[in-house]
């Protein structure tokens, strides 16, 4: 167990559905803490080197197309394992296989509006929260 940070985005699918609120709830009923919050649109450069180790996928245009294609909300979000924490409560990549009551489980059906992102390990959040907040964590 160890306090962690993670970058957690709303995507801007689950931002034109209006679910900024349900996932911010979700997050604070948890217990975790939201120590950074910015809603913003992408630059395609920015997606890019957020999404860098899918470059060569061949998903990753549409990718930076739906990242880029409205406004989402980036979250520091800080607490007990919060990587794995905010993996949980997101749920599977794939909205199908996500269990019920999770994010992606309750409100989602395709992989490409998966409506939220969480970093995947210490050294992905360390990372994306440096491109999304820099200088700041
Ligand atoms: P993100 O990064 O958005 O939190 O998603 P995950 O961490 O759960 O999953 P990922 O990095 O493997 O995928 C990034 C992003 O790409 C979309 N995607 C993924 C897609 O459109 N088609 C695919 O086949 C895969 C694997 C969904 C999430």
């Amino acid at each position: 167990m160890a306090a962690e940070q993670t970058l957690i985005l709303v995507k801007p699918d689950a931002v034109a559905r209006g679910l900024i609120g349900e996932v911010l709830s979700r997050i604070e009923r948890k217990g975790y803490r939201i120590e950074a919050l910015e809603m913003r649109t992408l630059e395609r450069t920015v997606a890019e080197e957020h999404y860098a180790e899918h470059v060569e996928r061949p998903f990753f245009g549409e990718l930076v197309d739906f990242i880029t294609g409205g406004p989402l909300v980036a979250l520091c979000v800080a607490g007990e394992d919060a990587v794995v924490g905010m993996r949980s409560i997101i749920g599977a990549t794939n909205p199908i296989e996500a269990a019920p009551g999770s994010i992606r489980g309750d409100f989602a059906t395709v992989i490409g509006e998966n409506l939220v992102h969480g970093s995947d390990s210490a050294e992905s959040a360390k990372r994306e929260l440096g491109i999304f907040f820099p200088g700041r964590f």
